[in-house]
Order: C-alpha cells, then sequence, then structure tokens
C-alpha cells in the first residue's frame, strides 16, 4: 500500500479521509500542484489506464477533501461515485430531473458579415459594390469579455454571463462563435485583425511548451481554414500579436489581411492559431464560421444555399462548466513534472451549439440545410438523427461533392466540416421534435469494441403543418471538379505521427510528425502546381485528423499495418525520448508491414476533396494533395497551375493534427511551396 497523502484544507483538516488505493497518485498530484485541496487534479493512471473521469466526463473542479467528513475509497469505482456525488463542475446542467432541453436555449439566427456584398435569392449580385472587384473591408475585433458589461457571453439562458474571448467588428457586437462572414466567390475580402486580449489569459496555457513568448498579452493570430491566401494572410503561427501589437512573432508582417476567395464554393472558418496556446485561445471563443459563395453555379442546385432561415451553420464544440457558468479547463497536466498544465486532450461534457448548451431550434416540416463544423478542442462526433431522418451530403469540408451522398450517420473529427441536407417533412406526421445526438468514444476511437454514451447535441422542433417545400436536391452537385488522379503525383511523401509517454506511465509527453520539432528545418517543400501523394503513417493509439494549409487533398486508401508495435519500434529506433529516430519507413519493411492489411474504406461522403482527414491509428492512410489551385474543368486556362499569388511569398504554410492539444504540443510542422 502507498503512503497516504497529508492533505489539508483551509478551514479544516480532513482528518478522517482514508485513502488507501488512490493516497498515493493523490500525494503525487496534490505535491505537483501545491494545492491545498483536490482543486483540479485528477488521478492518474490505474493498471495502465485512465480512468473515465480523467477525460473530463465528470470534469472535477473546485473540488475539496472537506466536502464530506468521512472517505474511504478502496477501488475506482467507489472513488468514480464519490467524484460524480460531489461534482461541482456541470452541476446545474447534470441536475438530476432536469430534462435536457427543457431550460434550453431558442437558438437565433448568426450574427453574420456579408463583407459590403450581398446577393439575391435569385443569384445575382446586389447591393452598392456590385461590380466592384476590389472586394469588401472589414475590421475584426477579437475581444476579452469580462463577468459585468456588453462583452460577457451567456452560454445558457439560465446560467450567468461569463468571461470569453470572441470576435466581433465591436467589442458590444462581438460573440461566441463570432459572426459568420459571407464571402463571394472571387471577390476579395480584407480584414484587419486586431488585439483587444488582456495583459493575462485567463485558462491554463502552459508557458512549458514551444509556446508564444510575449513580453506581456495574449498572443493570438487568425487561420483562415480552408482559404487558399498567400502566407502573409495565412496566420502562420509564429506571425502572432498582442495587443496594440507590444509584442509580435517572428513571422508576424501585418494585421491587414488579403482573402482573395478564388476558390470554388464551400465552407470555412477562421480561429486562433497561436504558437502553443490555440487550444485555449479557440476554447475561449476565438473562431468563427466564413462562406465562400457562387451564386449564379449554387442557384443552379436547387438547394438552400444563401444563408436566410434554411441555409444555417451550427459550431459544434464541446465544453464544461463551473456552477457560475465559467468555462473550465482543467488546469494540472497529466505529467505535471514535464508541462504542469498541458493536458493531451480536452472533453467537455456538455455540447454547445452556435454558443448555446444544448439549444433547441424551431424548423418548418421542409428541408434545411446545415452546415456542420466541428470546433472542439479533441472530441469526435458520430452525428445521428431520431426519429429515421438522415443525412444527404453536399459537400464534406470546403468542397461541393459530386454527387449528394445519404447516410443514417457520420463521424466528424475536429475541424472537419460536413454540409447536408436534412428533411423534416420525413419525420412522423406526429413528431414533434427530432434531436441531434453524438454517440463517438472520447478519446477516439478509444479501445476496440467502446461503446460510447449517446450524448444529445441539440434539438429541432418540428412545426406540425406540412408546406410547399421549392428546394430539391439534385442528383448531381458539382461534377466539374477535376478527378484524382494518382499518376499526376510528381512524388511521394511519408509522414510518420509518434506519441511520447513519459518513462514509467502511459502519459504522453508530446507528439512529432516525422520525429521532428516543430522549429526544426522545413522538409517539406512542394512545387506549385503539382500533386504529391502523401502516405501518412499513424504510430500511435489515437485517430489523428491532418489538416495541410493551402492544399486539398483526396484520400485514396487507408490501409493497417501489420505487426505494427515491432514497426514502431524500429521507426523509433533508438531516440524513444522524442526528437530524431530512425522514422525511416523503407528501411524498416513499410511494405511487408503493409502486405495484406485490412483496407478501410474511405466513407463515400468524404472521397470527393477535403482540408483534413482522419487517420486512424495503426494505418497508413494515402492522400493525393494538390499544391495547385481547384477550378473546374476548361477554367482556369494559361494560369498552369499558379496561385493568383506569390505562393512563395511570406512566411510559409504549415500541416498539422487538428486535435488542438496535439497541435499545441508540436504535432505540426512547417511547409514551403516552391517553384
Ligand atoms: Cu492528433
Amino acid at each position: 500500500m502507498t503512503r497516504c497523502a497529508t492533505v489539508t484544507c483551509r478551514a479544516k483538516p480532513c482528518a478522517s479521509a482514508s485513502w488507501t488505493y488512490w493516497c498515493g497518485l493523490v500525494d503525487r498530484q496534490v505535491l505537483a500542484n501545491k494545492s491545498s485541496n483536490m482543486t483540479q487534479n485528477m488521478p492518474a493512471p490505474v493498471d495502465g489506464r485512465l480512468p473515465h473521469v480523467y477525460f473530463g466526463h465528470l470534469a472535477v473542479t473546485n473540488y475539496s477533501l472537506c466536502t464530506t467528513t468521512s472517505l474511504s475509497m478502496t477501488n475506482i469505482s467507489s472513488f468514480v461515485a464519490f467524484m460524480r456525488s460531489h461534482e461541482k463542475t456541470n452541476t446545474w446542467f447534470h441536475t438530476p430531473g432536469t430534462e435536457l432541453f427543457g431550460k434550453s436555449d431558442d437558438m437565433d439566427m448568426c450574427p453574420c458579415l456579408r463583407a459590403r456584398m450581398a446577393y439575391s435569392e435569385g443569384g445575382s449580385l446586389a447591393d452598392h459594390t456590385a461590380g466592384d472587384r476590389n472586394g469588401g473591408t472589414i475590421s475584426i475585433d477579437c475581444a476579452a469579455s469580462t463577468m459585468v458589461g456588453l462583452l460577457s457571453w451567456k452560454f445558457h439562458r439560465d446560467l450567468p454571463a461569463t468571461r470569453v474571448f470572441a470576435f466581433g467588428t465591436s467589442k458590444e457586437t462581438a460573440t461566441v462563435p463570432g459572426p459568420t462572414i459571407f464571402a463571394t466567390r472571387g471577390v476579395p475580402t480584407h480584414i484587419t485583425w486586431t488585439n483587444h486580449l488582456p495583459p493575462r489569459h485567463f485558462l491554463p496555457w502552459d508557458r512549458s511548451l514551444a509556446t508564444a513568448r510575449p513580453r506581456t498579452g495574449v498572443p493570438t493570430v487568425v487561420h483562415l481554414h480552408g482559404g487558399v491566401q498567400q502566407s502573409t494572410s495565412d496566420g502562420h503561427s509564429m506571425a502572432w500579436f498582442t495587443s496594440g501589437f507590444s509584442s509580435t512573432g517572428p513571422h508576424f508582417s501585418s494585421p491587414a489581411y488579403s482573402y482573395p476567395n478564388e476558390q470554388p464554393p464551400g465552407n470555412l472558418w477562421y480561429h486562433d492559431h497561436a504558437m502553443g496556446l490555440t487550444r485555449v485561445n479557440i476554447l475561449a471563443g476565438l473562431l468563427g464560421a466564413y462562406r465562400v459563395s457562387d451564386p449564379a453555379a449554387e442557384a443552379k442546385l436547387g438547394i438552400p444555399s444563401a444563408g436566410g432561415e434554411f441555409d444555417r451553420n451550427l459550431v459544434l464544440f464541446d465544453r464544461d462548466f463551473t456552477r457560475d457558468g465559467a468555462l473550465f479547463m482543467n488546469a494540472t497536466g497529466n505529467n505535471p513534472t514535464v508541462h504542469p498544465q498541458w493536458q493531451p486532450e480536452y472533453f467537455g461534457s456538455v455540447v454547445v451549439v452556435n454558443g448555446k448548451a444544448w439549444p433547441f431550434l424551431r424548423v418548418r416540416r421542409r428541408r434545411y440545410r446545415f452546415r456542420i463544423l466541428n470546433a472542439s478542442n479533441a472530441r469526435f462526433f458520430k452525428l445521428s438523427l431520431s426519429g429515421g431522418l438522415r443525412f444527404v451530403h453536399v459537400g464534406s469540408d470546403s468542397v461541393y461533392l459530386a454527387k449528394p451522398v445519404a447516410t443514417d450517420e457520420f463521424l466528424l473529427a475536429p475541424s472537419e466540416m460536413a454540409d447536408v441536407i436534412v428533411d423534416f417533412a420525413q419525420t412522423a406526421k406526429t413528431a414533434e421534435a427530432v434531436v441531434l445526438r453524438s454517440d463517438a468514444p472520447a478519446p477516439y476511437p478509444g479501445d476496440p469494441g467502446e461503446k460510447a454514451d449517446t450524448v444529445a447535441v441539440m434539438k429541432f422542433l418540428v412545426a406540425r403543418n406540412p408546406e410547399h417545400d421549392p428546394s430539391a436536391v439534385p442528383a448531381g452537385l458539382m461534377t466539374r471538379y477535376p478527378r484524382p488522379d494518382v499518376r499526376e503525383a510528381v512524388r511521394t511523401r511519408r509522414i510518420a505521427m509518434y506519441e511520447y509517454t513519459k518513462k514509467g506511465t502511459d502519459e504522453p509527453t508530446h507528439l512529432y510528425l516525422n520525429g521532428r520539432a516543430y522549429t526544426d528545418p522545413v522538409t517539406e517543400t512542394p512545387r506549385e502546381g503539382t500533386s504529391e501523394l502523401w502516405e501518412v503513417i499513424n504510430l500511435t493509439d489515437d485517430n489523428h485528423p491532418l489538416h495541410v494549409h493551402l492544399a486539398v487533398f483526396a484520400a485514396l486508401e487507408q490501409r493497417s499495418l501489420r505487426s505494427v508495435d515491432e514497426f514502431r519500434e524500429c521507426m523509433r529506433g533508438s531516440a524513444s525520448g522524442g526528437a530524431g529516430g530512425r522514422n525511416d519507413a523503407k528501411a524498416c519493411g513499410l511494405a511487408r508491414h503493409l502486405a495484406g492489411g485490412r483496407r478501410h474504406a474511405v466513407p463515400r461522403q468524404e472521397r470527393g476533396l477535403k482540408n483534413v482527414f482522419k487517420v486512424r491509428p495503426s494505418t497508413v492512410t494515402t492522400l493525393l494533395v494538390r499544391f495547385k489551385p481547384l477550378e473546374e474543368e476548361n477554367e482556369g486556362k494559361g494560369r498552369s497551375g499558379r496561385f493568383p499569388f506569390d505562393v512563395t511569398a511570406g512566411p510559409g504554410y504549415v500541416y498539422h493534427c487538428h486535435i488542438l492539444d496535439h497541435e499545441d504540443n508540436e504535432m505540426m510542422r512547417p511547409m514551403r511551396i516552391v517553384r
């Protein structure tokens, strides 16, 4: 038996606390945190497995041993039961007898910015700048809100307002998520991003990571995910700046960004990308949706496409809250002696849609289009609808599919986007509500065969009366995009994913791509106008959503490795601690390990062009990555695969895992495009 912890509380000693199984672990954590209670401490692994509570399903906070006079816990289940009974986080949401949506919010239309350019339902450009190819100019602030005043955000109407970081054109109009930006294809948007964040972060940032190091203030920089823009406007993680530009990162040049929007219509999003603190800045609220529209082309499809009541963005993320409605993030790292605060994944037990916890939306008995973004740090959503309703996918990430694809459920990793049609006329005549729900394990995919609890996402209250629906889903969508052709690849690159743990524990310390730190010299230098095959080798137990800036790609194949332990061992070589390693897939017999490996079908709705792809553990995933603009066939003649800007200028681009907690701990690498 381990030595019992001496735990003292502020008010009185916990004399009768009896820690048997747990005491040694508590001891270590308490010492690490130098805390007088168990505030934000989580148990260490037991028998090599992390208890359920670790992943935030219970999300214990402000947890004091003094809340009870006698504790005797000999096993994990009683510990969990104790945690549960004294849980203070999310208490309001989990009050027994509270019907999930019984007191939730009616979801408003999201605020939007139309970049001085609007268009009519019929598809023709309208507004005072019609025909003006100089586009619109927006100045967007990221501001910190406080507990009082106009800047605070209520994640639920019955919870107090709380502190967030938010985007808006002014303090008064800042929202979480930020306003949806409507851009028009070929009409550039100019956005000046300004930073009004406070001197200190309110979430655990963890300066022990390779992170931005300002003299003072909270760094931020904005990346337009899915956007095709020069790297000076791409939000390079080292182009960060603090309030008043008092500190700037080494790649900072200007806060005035230009987005050409010379790309096919689709769904994008903008979010913080500051080095080493993206996970806390996005968790605090620095994100928003962005659309590129092609009114003439989209009007032909017959599906809602101009925004408005029947064409909605749904921005999903998971969060935990304290009793007073504040955002909660565990502040003790899993390896506190290495990284005092960093945790390998953030999971919250409350689902927030468009800034409201478990909201409802009143819908009419007809088709709706939902552009669904998973803006979580690490949570995967496996989405389905009650009442036998299906999703008809029309787009995936930033690109339309060639043909609609119907599914009963689908998996959405962090930063993936699904563009779906839902027809509420197909639900039973007597049905009054449809629930959007998810049942993906967290972390994903979890243990083999793990079955996750179903969690609610939001609820649709369906109008009683049927109505005429002028929309239709066409047989074909954007059929003129080039089909992926493996013969166009000019070379093959291998990208191996590694996770490193602290000796003697199963706890991650950091994650690398190809055994290299983020700041190591650039190794990926694709040539403009070409395509490359990327064989992404996942040597970890997690599914990592890989995102490549600037490019779109097609997932061609995903195949399991055989004898993966042996292969991993060889790839790591002697450098088990991290940097370096052998990282030579050919020498380690990649072909032999792939021979006869199970092939995993790419889901039909993901067979188009994407910018995020879910790389399964112990597989090799082959992507055909395009380093040239996407254009319809017969268009873009004479440009010979050139981007409409100097793609070699500026600090360059990056590719990374889009689990934000991984990205912040070096699962990211630089990329330079050459000519
Ligand atoms: Cu990852």
